[in-house]
């Protein structure tokens, strides 16, 4: 079907949302799925292209989420497209631990290329999973291996995934962890660096980290430490100058892993290939998912060879690790990096969006802050003396935007961040779009 190209780039609403087949869906769908596989809106997609949804009713919604930051390039990208089509027509799966294939070493030559660490003698090495839990779990276990230590550390306001390990490794109990347990054990999550609300310098913030993980863990039983260098599901925290340089000095100066997880920042999406480049790092090892194939399921584990090399032959693998359509659409993507100015889209999103959600910020006082880098923006709700954290505000405000045909999603400890994470088709236009549906949405919530 070719119709995806013909799909316009604007919002249009025709129906009640949800529309009345969204609605006949929901009700079958209620009747064989758990309910604990929700969806926050339930109104079913049936095409897709560039920045625009449409759902079976035939609406169109601007689409301000991209599948939780995975459809950068656009949806139905035509050369994503092409290539994963492509690839269809030769083969779908071989299993790369028995038969490998071409476009899966073609894609570590990317990454080796674009890493942070492509200034080191020896490239990056990467290998591929299915998603990006899986990736940091085989951070974790690489870091063990190579480390002979057991810890692991993280950041609070963190998230890494849904898996046992991973959903012990979230800063939020609910609904990742809770009821689920014992949670896995030797994982010590220390406090973080959140400028607007600690107020703290990179320096002091980092010193704050090292003290809780010293004291708390003791740096010679960690194998790793993990951090998203722009927060994702925390409320796109942005740390304070210099805070991850002197992580990664300590983790250097302690033998442990220094593990970027950059599945939400990662591959253009912050205005730079990786986020970890904003703060000067060259991480140990980068993860990356969500963007990497351009909305096929893959995640990479990228990193200094010393390190990659310490599993055995025959340690990282899975049957559908690395798929030959994903990795085929994900060199598809790299290619629309390397020739189309995706970063630079990346970044002229940021300065038009940016300075107009500033704008609103001047308006709106429950607007506390505007952060994040390119096409990963947020803006925090709060009331604007105690800081008080206004999640409800932002439902409110999310609820009113999808009424009007823009998409929204919320991150933060407290649901208290509207996060924008689009495509980097998003036109001008449609920024325009989101922004007055923002306002008139604050302006009705008296915000
Ligand atoms: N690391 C930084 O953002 C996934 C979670 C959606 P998977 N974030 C979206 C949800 O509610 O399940 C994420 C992330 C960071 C790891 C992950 C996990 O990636 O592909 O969802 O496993």
């Amino acid at each position: 079907m070719s119709a995806d190209s013909e799909i316009t780039q604007e919002a249009c609403i025709v129906t009640e949302i949800p529309g009345p087949k969204s609605l006949e869906l929901h009700a079958r769908r209620q009747a064989v799925v758990p309910r604990g596989a929700h969806s926050v809106l339930p109104v079913y997609i049936d095409r897709a292209h560039g920045s625009i949804l449409v759902d079976v009713d035939g609406n169109q919604f601007v689409d301000m989420c991209a599948g939780i930051g995975v459809t950068t390039v656009g949806h139905t990208d035509e050369a994503v497209v092409a290539a994963a089509r492509e690839q269809l027509g030769r083969f779908t799966h071989t299993a790369f631990g028995m038969n490998p294939y071409e476009p899966y070493v073609q894609l570590a030559e990317h990454l080796a290329k674009h890493a942070p660490g492509s200034t080191l003698e020896k490239p990056y090495k990467s290998f591929f999973m299915n998603s990006g839990a899986e990736a940091v779990e085989n951070a974790v276990k690489i870091s063990r291996r190579h480390t002979g230590r057991p810890g692991v550390a993280v950041l609070e306001q963190a998230y890494h995934g849904r898996t046992v390990l991973t959903s012990s490794m979230n800063y939020k109990a609910a609904p990742y962890a809770q009821g689920y347990g014992p949670r896995v054990g030797d994982i010590y999550k220390a406090p973080n660096s959140y400028p607007l609300r600690d107020g703290l310098s990179g320096e002091a913030a980092a010193a704050r980290t090292i003290a809780y993980l010293e004291k708390v863990a003791g740096a010679e039983d960690l194998a790793c430490l993990i951090v998203e260098p722009i927060q994702g599901e925390g409320g796109f925290i942005v740390p304070a100058d210099g805070y991850l340089s002197a992580l990664l000095n300590w983790c250097r100066e302690n033998g442990i892993v220094f593990v970027a997880d950059e599945v939400q920042a990662g591959i253009a999406r912050s205005g730079k290939v990786f986020a970890s480049e904003h703060f000067g790092i060259e991480p140990d090892i980068l993860l990356t998912a969500k963007t990497i194939a351009g909305g096929l399921p893959l995640s990479g584990v990228t990193g200094r060879p010393e390190i990659m090399d310490s599993p055995v032959p025959g340690g990282l693998a899975g049957t559908f690790a690395g798929n030959p359509v994903s990795c085929a659409a994900a060199v598809a993507v790299f290619e629309r990096i390397e020739n189309d100015g995706l970063v630079e889209r990346a970044q002229h999103i940021e300065r038009v969006f940016g300075a107009a959600l500033r704008e609103l910020a001047t308006k709106h006082p429950r607007i506390v802050e505007v952060r994040g880098r390119g096409a990963m923006l947020a803006i925090e709700l709060a009331d604007p003396d105690t800081l008080d954290p206004d999640g409800d505000l932002v439902k409110r405000v999310i609820d009113r935007a999808t009424q009007q045909g823009v998409l929204l999603l919320s991150a933060g400890a407290y649901g208290h961040v509207i996060r924008f994470l689009p495509s980097l088709q998003l036109t001008d236009d449609l920024i325009a779009t989101v922004v007055s549906v923002l306002d008139d949405a604050l302006t009705a919530e008296g915000a």
